[in-house]
């Protein structure tokens, strides 16, 4: 008879792809507990991502903020992202800086083009930061709904070092930071005042998720923006700020609508963690800070 014991074995094996032959992830968690994928290095097959997302058209908004002395980092930010952020697809970079004059000029592959929106800065650094929230949500609804299906919103003080790409696009997604990926929830950096909105008791949470970059469908993208300014307006109102500014309230807004993707740590790595072997592809890196010079405290 057909003997499956005779071929199946075989013919396993010589379909394996070249990811799944250096192994399935067993060292780190794959999924959430409400059934979301987390993106390691292994996890995904590029090209039949690929072939899917360019099956659909997709446009990709990558959002990101060169407030004051920040330009510096815009170069060196563009320059990688060229060579390494969704490369093949159609991107639009949308840079809100008050400083136009100081953007680079960089020569963009094809289907690719630089936004420089030019919005007000904030004297206090703090505000500089948690403003982006507003600032993403306005320019939401005014213009990215009619420009781009996803946006992935980032840090500017980092640098790409390797593909990323649209294994990490979802409706909404966010990132583990990679200060407590292996911690447990009571370690968690929350807002732990009741007096804040950003709130969340220690029996709470499911990960500790990284200000620096989040993303979704525009729409999503959307309500998430203005659930956290929102809620930064609310504390504002009460003459409180949380913790981590608009990092808290991103937190709290994941522990009430779940990502549907999330990102591991390369996506948001910094040496300052050192280089433990989960992490098997460091993608997107922080730049570490001269903080008497660049920053203004
Ligand atoms: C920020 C802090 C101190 C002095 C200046 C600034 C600053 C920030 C600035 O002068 N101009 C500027 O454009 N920014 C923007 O805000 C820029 O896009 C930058 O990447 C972002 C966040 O500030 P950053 O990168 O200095 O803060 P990190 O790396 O400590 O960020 C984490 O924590 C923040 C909240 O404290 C945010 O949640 C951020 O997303 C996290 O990565
Ligand atoms: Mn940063």
């Amino acid at each position: 008879g057909r003997g499956a014991s005779d071929s199946l074995p075989e013919r396993a094996t010589s379909c394996r792809s070249a990811t799944e032959r250096r192994g399935r992830r067993t060292d780190v968690l794959m999924m959430t507990p409400w059934l979301a994928p987390i993106v390691w290095d292994g996890s995904f097959n590029i090209n039949i991502l690929n072939a899917q997302f360019h099956q659909r058209h997709v446009r990709i908004g990558l959002t990101v903020f060169a407030i004051k002395k920040y330009t510096v980092f815009m170069k060196t930010f563009m320059e990688t992202a060229e060579k390494f952020f969704m490369a093949g697809h159609k991107v639009n970079y949308y840079v809100f800086t008050d400083r136009v004059k100081e953007m680079p000029n960089i020569t963009l592959a094809d289907g690719r083009q630089l936004v420089v929106l030019e919005v007000p800065s904030y004297k206090r650094w703090q505000d500089v930061s948690m403003r982006r929230m507003e600032m993403i949500r306005d320019h939401s609804s005014k213009r990215f709904i009619n420009e781009v299906d996803y946006l992935v919103c980032v840090d500017v003080d980092i640098k790409f070092t390797d593909e990323v790409g649209v294994e990490i696009l979802s409706d909404v997604f966010g990132t583990l930071h990679p200060g407590f990926f292996g911690a447990s929830h009571v370690q968690f950096t929350y807002e732990r005042r009741k007096a804040s909105v950003a709130y969340i008791s220690p029996d709470d949470g499911d990960f500790y998720y990284a200000g620096g970059f989040f993303g979704g469908t525009v729409e999503e993208v959307y309500k998430l923006t203005n659930f956290c300014h929102s809620e930064m307006m609310t504390d504002k109102g009460n003459n409180i700020e949380a913790i981590w500014h608009d990092e808290s309230y991103l937190n709290k807004y994941f522990l009430y609508h779940k990502p549907t993707k999330v990102l591991s740590p390369e996506y948001i790595w910094n040496n300052y963690y050192g280089h433990p072997g989960v992490i098997r592809k460091i993608r997107f890196l922080g730049i570490p800070k001269n903080d008497t010079a660049i920053r203004n405290k």
